[in-house]
Parts: C-alpha cells; sequence; structure tokens
C-alpha cells in the first residue's frame, strides 16, 4: 500500500522532521518489511517537549476551549472522510481483520467529537465560604502530557488519552509503540491538516527503553498517559515518582465474563467468544475467563466450541475472524503459555488458513481450576479459558481472586443478582447482559488492583487531564 506521508518523520513543533536513525516496522500478516519508521531518541524527546512549552506559552495556552474544540471536530470530521485509508493502515500494521480497524478508526473519529464537543463543558464550581469571601475552583491543564501508546489499539488510545488532553488544553508529546505506529503518524498528519497550532501534538516514534524512558522520566513533563504491560507500567511509574508527575496507567486484565443457569445463552454466544477473539485476543478487556454456572456448562462449552471450530485465523486484508499476533515475540508468548495447559482440555481450535505471519490457532480450553496459571495471568493472544461454579458467591470469588480488575461481565435475567454483582465485582467496568457495550467512548474506563488507576473515557479523562485550582478571595 503506497503511503501519503513519509513514516521516518517525527512531528515536532509543528515540522515534520527526518530521523537519523529508523526502525523496521514489520506486516504482521506475511512477516514482509511495511515501513521504515523513525528512531526518536532524548534528543528528540527533548525537543517536543520544548516545543509542546512553547505552543503553552503561546497560542494553544491561549486559545478559547470553544477554540480547541472545534479543531477537535474538524480532526473528526478529517479522521471520517479517510475511515477507509486509516483502517486500510491499522490492519497492515497491526494485522487486525479490516472491519476491527475500521471500527478503531470510526472509534477515534467519535472520541474527537466527543471531547471536541466537550472541551468548553468543563468548569469548575463557587464553594460558600466564610463572610466577605468569594472561592471558586478553576480547571486547568496540567501543561505537557507524555502519552505512551501499545500496539494493539493505537487509534482508540491515542483518541482516548491525547483526544481527551488536548481538549482541556494541554500540549501532548506522543510516544507510539515501535511494533505499530503509522496512524499515529497519520493522526499527526491530520492533527496538522486540522489547523491544531505547531507543538500542540508532537509524535516522535522509538523504541520503549529509548523514546519511551526518556519520555517519562523528562522534567519537563507534567503528567504521563501510559497503557501497556504492568512490568512497564511499574518503570513508569517509577519515572514519573522522581519528578513527583501524576500517572494513568492501564495495564490490561485477566476479565471475566460470568453465565448463570438463568441467563439468555442466545444473546450471551456471541459476545462470550467475540470478547475473546477481537483483535486475536490482543485486548486488554478481553474477556478470557468465562466463568460459567454447572447447570449450563456444558451446553456454553458445546456451543462455544462449535464457533470455534468455525473461526478462520489470515491475512489483516482477508478480513477474517482473526489476523496474526503482532509480532514473533507476542507469538512466542502466547505458545509460552499453551504450554502450560497441563491439566487442561482444548475444547475447540479455530483453524489457521494464512502462511507467514504470526499466526495463533484460536484456543477455547476447559477444567481450569481458577488458580492455573492460564487462569490467572495475561495471555494477550486468542485463548479462552472456560471455568465451572455452583454458587453466586463461588463465581464472585473467582472472578475477583485474581490480580488485575479492568473489565467484568454479568449475564443473569436476575436484576437482584445483576446489582449485587455489578457492586462486588472488583472491576472498573462491570457489563450486563452485555460486554464491551461497543466501544463506549462515553463511559469512563481503568482499572482496579493491577490493571492500573486512573479514568479514561467520557468526561472523567478531562478531569484526569486538568488539575483543580482553588481561588480564595476575600472581598469583604
Ligand atoms: O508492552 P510494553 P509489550 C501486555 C500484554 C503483552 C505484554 C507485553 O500482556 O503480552 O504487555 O507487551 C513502551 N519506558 N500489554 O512488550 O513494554 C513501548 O515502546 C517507557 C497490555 O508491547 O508495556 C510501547 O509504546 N515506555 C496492553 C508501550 O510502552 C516504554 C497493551 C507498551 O509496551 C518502556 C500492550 C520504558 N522503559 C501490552 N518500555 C494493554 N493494557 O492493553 C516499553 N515502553
Amino acid at each position: 500500500m503506497a503511503l501519503w506521508f513519509d513514516p521516518s518523520e517525527m512531528l515536532i513543533g509543528g515540522t515534520w522532521v527526518r530521523a537519523a536513525e529508523t526502525l523496521t516496522l514489520e506486516n504482521p500478516s506475511d512477516g514482509s518489511h511495511l515501513a521504515d519508521i523513525a528512531r526518536g531518541q532524548s534528543r528528540e524527546i527533548d525537543a517536543a517537549v520544548a516545543a509542546a512549552h512553547q505552543a503553552l506559552a503561546g497560542d494553544w495556552g491561549r486559545m478559547p476551549a470553544v477554540e480547541r474544540g472545534r479543531i477537535l471536530a474538524r480532526m473528526g470530521r478529517l479522521v471520517l472522510e479517510r475511515v477507509e485509508d486509516l483502517a486500510a493502515l491499522e490492519a497492515l500494521d497491526v494485522g487486525k481483520p479490516l472491519r476491527q480497524a475500521r471500527a478503531d478508526a470510526v472509534a477515534l473519529a467519535r472520541y474527537l467529537e466527543f471531547y471536541g464537543g466537550a472541551a468548553d463543558k468543563v468548569h469548575g464550581e463557587t464553594i460558600p465560604y466564610l463572610d466577605g469571601y468569594t472561592v471558586y475552583t478553576l480547571r486547568q491543564p496540567h501543561g505537557v502530557t507524555g502519552h505512551i501508546v501499545p500496539w494493539n489499539y493505537p487509534m482508540q488510545i491515542i483518541g482516548r488519552s491525547v483526544g481527551a488532553a488536548l481538549a482541556m488544553g494541554n500540549a501532548c508529546v506522543l510516544k507510539p509503540a515501535e511494533e505499530a505506529c503509522l496512524t499515529a503518524l497519520a493522526f499527526a498528519r491530520i492533527a496538522c491538516d486540522a489547523g491544531l497550532p505547531d507543538g500542540a501534538l508532537n509524535v516522535v516514534p522509538g523504541l520503549g527503553g529509548e523514546a519511551g524512558a526518556a519520555l517519562t522520566a523528562h522534567p519537563g513533563i507534567h503528567h504521563i498517559s501510559f497503557t501497556g504491560s504492568i512490568a512497564t507500567g511499574v518503570l513508569v511509574q517509577r519515572a514519573a515518582a522522581a519528578n513527583v508527575v501524576p500517572v494513568t496507567l492501564e495495564l490490561g486484565g485477566k476479565s471475566p465474563q460470568l453465565v448463570f443457569d438463568d441467563a439468555d445463552l442466545d444473546a450471551a454466544l456471541p459476545f462470550l467468544v467475540n470478547a475473546g477473539i477481537q483483535n486475536a485476543g490482543q485486548t486488554c478487556s478481553a474477556a478470557s475467563r468465562i466463568l460459567v454456572q454447572r447447570g449450563v456448562h456444558d451446553e456454553v462449552v458445546a456451543r462455544m466450541a462449535d464457533r470455534y471450530r468455525q473461526l478462520r485465523v489470515g491475512p489483516a486484508l482477508d478480513d477474517l475472524e482473526v489476523g496474526p499476533l503482532i509480532s514473533a515475540r507476542q507469538k512466542d508468548i502466547v505458545e509460552g503459555f499453551l504450554a502450560q495447559a497441563d491439566g487442561l482440555t482444548v475444547a475447540a481450535q479455530g483453524k489457521v488458513t494464512g502462511t507467514g505471519g504470526h499466526y495463533v490457532a484460536p484456543t477455547l480450553l476447559t477444567g481450569a481450576t481458577p488458580d492455573h496459571p492460564l487462569a490467572q495471568q495475561e495471555i494477550f493472544g486468542p485463548v479462552q479459558v472456560v471455568i465451572p461454579f455452583d454458587t453466586e458467591a463461588e463465581a464472585v470469588a473467582i472472578a475477583n481472586g485474581t490480580d488485575y480488575g479492568l473489565v467484568a461481565g454479568v449475564w443473569t435475567r436476575d436484576g437482584a443478582r445483576q446489582m449485587r454483582l455489578a457492586r462486588d465485582l472488583r472491576a472498573g467496568q462491570v457489563f450486563v447482559n452485555n460486554y464491551g457495550a461497543g466501544g463506549g467512548v462515553e463511559l469512563p474506563f481503568g482499572g482496579i488492583g493491577k490493571s492500573g488507576h486512573g479514568r479514561e473515557k467520557g468526561f472523567e479523562a478531562l478531569y484526569g487531564f486538568s488539575q483543580l485550582k482553588t481561588v480564595a478571595a476575600l472581598h469583604g
């Protein structure tokens, strides 16, 4: 596919800068060379942070919220005009089936519309205080925000973090993942076309240990938003602590869907499987554990297994149900987990049709005890484990029995049980008789426990990307 931009350039202070060194981007569907991308280093991060500070001191820092909102809305419209181009880029770069990449591009536009509309609707309060005082609060941007984005959903994660940060008037430095960064660069082109002032958005691709580490340790950064692994999240938080900078961490999960005997199985089935295999399971909110009450266990397994046997795995542009994993390394990680599946039964597998890419057959496993490593750790591949339970209390204990707490789904017709579980499940989002809520740009999202902290999406993100100032005026 011919690119409409030079992927080896970085955006710093409104200028497209050629990198001294490049990294190779691979097409995960066939292992071929996709592009050469910039290998940003601390030098470029310094320049990007300086440019962001300049933007805050200039036009961007003084721009009324309504104008910021209009620019974001324009970016959203340009994204919609280019949905097919962006989807093709994301499909090639991440390996996700075209229709999933298209949904991501539409979600990016939706984030920009949402945050464009919200930019001038975040306000402070007046607070009754002592006689002779007027007290009010101001919501102000942090200043320069750092955004470290992974490879699994670049467009969606850029939309939710950069979109909200810009809406609040921050100036952003974005470090996309070395495995997939083409849509981050396309997004930056769109931001320039929409009239975003120079330096309000800077994009520096590069390696995590180089550009990423330089960004998180930079003393000129005022807030860091990170999505990725726990191990790297700990490094990011540590680096931020040295500068006493707040962080938002989204570190994935081991999210369960709970299916009770009284569930509407016809409604549940598509959600049970899709939430495990979407983006080849490389999804922070993947439903990688399916907890099923004993009375319907065998039926649920049989019906999920039927669906698994129909799944085809192939190149992103073939637009099958499942694409390749992002890299040989990710495939090794997933195969390493499957090699530990002793004691589990392979109920069914999908069929790999692609060759040359990082393909893994979707695998449905049964017979897991809740403490089995495959029922505890994030696999980040198209693998789901089914765990039986007898009582509601047992289901809650199993669901809450991992280090993570990102998302949970509940399938039951019993209204009281729905409310109890919504209260008791340890997760940042609980879905009742659905799962994933179609992307849910409006819905606050984030983790409990090792899934991270801070909330993105919805209005909550706007509070996260701003700080509250209290003004107390004594006037008599
Ligand atoms: O993650 P990393 P990886 C999980 C998933 C996966 C595992 C490893 O389980 O199997 O993580 O994936 C940047 N300082 N998730 O290795 O390292 C890196 O360049 C600053 C869950 O890809 O966390 C990339 O931009 N930044 C997840 C981003 O961090 C650093 C999404 C993510 O990379 C850095 C992805 C450093 N020292 C993986 N080192 C989710 N929550 O959805 C790396 N990076």
